[in-house]
């Protein structure tokens, strides 16, 4: 994990005090309930006037840094992996592990998300065996877990195609009359600032809006599109699209896991009241490449990682769990021992995973198959059978 000196004062910061409107320097509007310092605001207002506060206990801020660390170490693991030729590629989450656990604990058990390729935070939150996008990323299968037990969609590499589909699934939900209630159901799309330009988000927001779907779209806007930088996708801060669509939109701040948490739960259980949609961007940054096949030194300046990297979202926690005393260094040890622990561990199952027959990857195209996928599945069968016998 990260290590930051907890009392860092960033440029073109102030420590403390906050303000409850604070980090104006992030941006317009940022919800934030805890400082790159580590300091807790107690409450934050967004845009429309809602009130954002969190109340965890001891254990619960201790949990949510578990999350943290255990997303981080995983997510390295997997970078290393890929370095090594484990994987064909690997989507890294580095810097965005507050908005996914902070998003991903707000879910309600019955409530659904739909993912893009790079929530492995979110889907370690939704109790996901994180194996399971790995074998993906290596090749061997499809991702491997069952969407409906989980309630967490497949990955979705079509930028910006899970928000329309996130959006007919939420449809279904207000169809089927699963909203109305505190129980009900509520949805939330993930996607990213390069995805705001598609036309499948606009789509969805339109649809959303309309039909009033109980659906939260959630993006994670890192700054960057691959290469591309923010100032390519807008003009305006992504946020305040929503007011277009005709639903409210607010910005919190991605790299505050508290204030994630506050923002998305408040948006969750407004949804499943059947107040709507809505949209959270979470502002943070890929610190990271976009993934192992980039090399982001070609597009953009150290001293801009550098900067981000002083807003490091376990640095944060860390520091406030050290000034509230909540945890110590027992606690901080034993963290980082289950995270080397299972990242062993997940590195040993890698390694093991069986490769697939090849022709296997014509078995679930379609759920009853079809006459040309048979045609296909019968050459290539063929075309493999020429080889037996031979050394190739
Ligand atoms: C429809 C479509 N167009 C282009 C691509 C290639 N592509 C993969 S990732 C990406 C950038 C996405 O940026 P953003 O939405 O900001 O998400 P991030 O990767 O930053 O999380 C692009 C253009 C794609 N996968 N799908
Ligand atoms: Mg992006």
């Amino acid at each position: 994990m990260a290590k930051g000196d907890p009392g860092v004062t960033t440029r073109g910061r102030r420590a403390a005090p906050r303000s409850k409107r604070a980090a104006a320097a992030d941006g317009p509007e940022l919800v934030q309930l805890l400082t790159p310092e580590g300091e807790r605001i107690e409450s934050a207002t967004g845009p429309d006037g809602t009130e954002y506060r969190v109340d965890f206990t001891d254990e619960e801020y201790r949990g949510l840094y578990r999350d943290l660390v255990l997303v981080r170490k995983l997510d390295a693991e997997a970078t290393a992996l890929q370095r090594q030729g484990e994987l064909g590629l690997w989507a890294s989450l580095l810097g965005q592990e507050a908005a996914q656990v902070g998003s991903g604990r707000a879910l309600r058990t019955q409530d659904m998300a739909f993912p893009t390729y790079r929530e492995h935070g979110v889907l370690y939150c939704r109790g996901i065996d994180p194996i399971m996008p790995l074998g993906l990323f290596r090749g061997v299968d499809q991702g491997g877990w069952d969407p409906n037990e989980f309630k967490f969609n497949m990955y979705t590499i079509v930028i910006g195609a899970q928000t329309l589909h996130a959006t007919g699934y939420a449809m279904g939900v207000t169809m089927d009359g699963r909203t109305g209630t505190e129980d009900g159901e509520a949805v939330i799309a993930y996607f990213g600032d390069g995805a705001t330009s598609q036309g499948d988000v606009n789509e969805a927001f339109v649809w959303a809006s309309v039909f009033n779907a109980p659906l939260v779209f959630f993006c994670q806007n890192n700054q960057y599109a691959i290469s591309e930088p923010l100032e390519r996708q807008t003009r305006v801060p992504l946020y305040q699209r929503a007011g277009g669509f005709g639903f409210p939109g607010v910005r919190v701040d991605g790299n505050d896991v508290l204030a994630s948490y506050a923002v998305t739960r408040h948006a969750l259980d407004n949804a499943r009241l059947g107040q709507g949609p809505s949209l959270i961007e979470a502002y943070t940054y890929r610190m990271g490449a976009h993934t192992t096949s980039d090399d982001p030194t070609r597009y953009r300046i150290a001293s801009e990682v550098e900067a981000w990297q002083a807003k490091d979202p376990i640095a944060r926690m860390k520091a406030f769990l050290e000034k509230q005393q909540i945890a110590d260094a027992d606690f901080f040890a034993s963290v980082d021992e289950q995270a080397r622990t299972e990242s062993v561990h997940l590195r040993e199952r890698v390694l093991e995973m069986p490769n697939p027959e090849p022709v296997s990857m014509f078995d679930h195209v379609y759920p009853n198959g079809s006459p040309e996928l048979d045609e296909q599945r019968a050459q290539f069968t063929k075309y493999m059978e020429s080889f037996e016998g031979s050394a190739h």
